[in-house]
């Protein structure tokens, strides 16, 4: 009987305890990207700290820092993560690989149908399981949020298969996998961190650059881009990144609450971002860019085809077959 008694006593202390110790926990987080407010990027970040700050009843407060306030690109802000400089990191998995390896085959070109086939994979076991990866470089891995399909961009021709994209000095991320793709098609790309990207098209250092409809917008590339040839070459996943030091810092419901918030606003994320492509691409075509629409993607498919060869010593085919024939 005893047992029992101290037993709910004890019980009771724990709770309170940890009661006690969330509603102790006040904290004012960074959060950063390379994108400026109006790319879906920064949307579901208002909308995360919104209801982060709302759920704590105003504990913790994130601060949003977009258009590479916080770093010079998307490297250095991942590196801001594992030091702890920055709490938070939206970003591609352009440089990811160098941090957490097994990202990287997510980089695979023409790995995914469609939005669909993205969403039953990065919502399933096997991003899960790339999440928990992150743990080991001191990196919390949050949940997916979208950057999209990715579309190759230029200033010098109308790109409607891969022949018409041969020679053409373009900027790829500070990624191995995109880097030998586009050289495995004849192009010639250079790695470059997003930040340069404006000026290096601008000066006419690169013919051109890739990315998804909603980056090119809301970086303005009709400015320094005319043709825009959709060739959905990859997906490019977005994940929400924290640092392990302050994830682990926190009370243990308010670690839940980060983890089922980030994946609440992933859902609402890809969706805005989905939503938003086809406007956004009837604009970008009224500023004059050449939109070609029905590129020939089965010769991109087949030029770039040898790089999951080039790296089958990294990653087997069985696991580049379990995302591609996700059902
Ligand atoms: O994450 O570097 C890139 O091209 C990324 O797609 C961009 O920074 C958004």
């Amino acid at each position: 009987m005893k047992r029992v008694f101290f037993g709910c006593i004890a019980a009771i202390l724990v709770c309170v305890w940890v009661g006690v110790a969330s509603a102790e926990y006040k904290k004012t987080m960074k959060l950063a990207s390379a994108l400026p407010m109006d790319h879906p990027y920064m949307v579901g970040s208002k909308k995360f700290a919104d209801l982060i700050k709302d759920r704590t009843g105003g504990r913790i407060v994130i601060k949003l820092y977009p258009s590479n306030q916080l770093g010079k690109g998307e490297r250095e802000m991942t590196e801001g993560i594992q030091q702890g400089a920055i709490d938070l990191l939206i970003t591609s998995t352009g440089p990811l690989g160098g941090f957490c390896p097994s990202i990287n085959i997510l980089d695979f070109p023409f790995l995914f149908r469609d939005f669909e086939h993205v969403d039953r994979v990065l919502d399933g076991s096997i991003g899960r399981r790339l999440l928990d990866d992150f743990e080991k470089a001191d990196i919390k891995g949050l949940a997916f949020w979208e950057n999209g399909f990715r579309h190759l961009t230029n200033n010098r021709v109308a790109v409607r298969n891969v022949g018409d994209a041969k020679g053409l000095k373009i900027r790829t991320m500070e990624n191995k996998v995109h880097l030998a793709a586009w050289k495995a098609a004849g192009l010639n790309p250079t790695p470059m961190a997003w930040g340069e990207v404006y000026t290096a098209l601008q000066q006419k250092v690169i013919d051109g650059q890739e990315n998804p409809v909603a980056v090119f917008y809301s970086s303005k590339f009709w400015e320094v881009q005319k043709h825009f040839s959709l060739t959905q070459h990859v997906y490019s996943p977005s994940p929400l990144l924290m640092s392990k030091k302050t994830f682990y810092a926190m009370p243990k419901d308010d670690q839940a609450l980060f983890v089922k918030t980030a994946l609440e606003v992933a859902k609402f994320q890809r969706k805005i971002n989905r939503d938003a492509e086809e406007a956004k691409l009837k604009e970008i075509a009224a500023k004059g860019v050449a939109v070609v629409r029905n590129v020939d993607k089965e010769s991109f498919r087949k030029a770039m085809a040898p790089v999951y060869g080039a790296f089958s010593d990294q990653f087997s085919r069985a696991d580049i077959e379990a995302i591609m024939n996700a059902r």
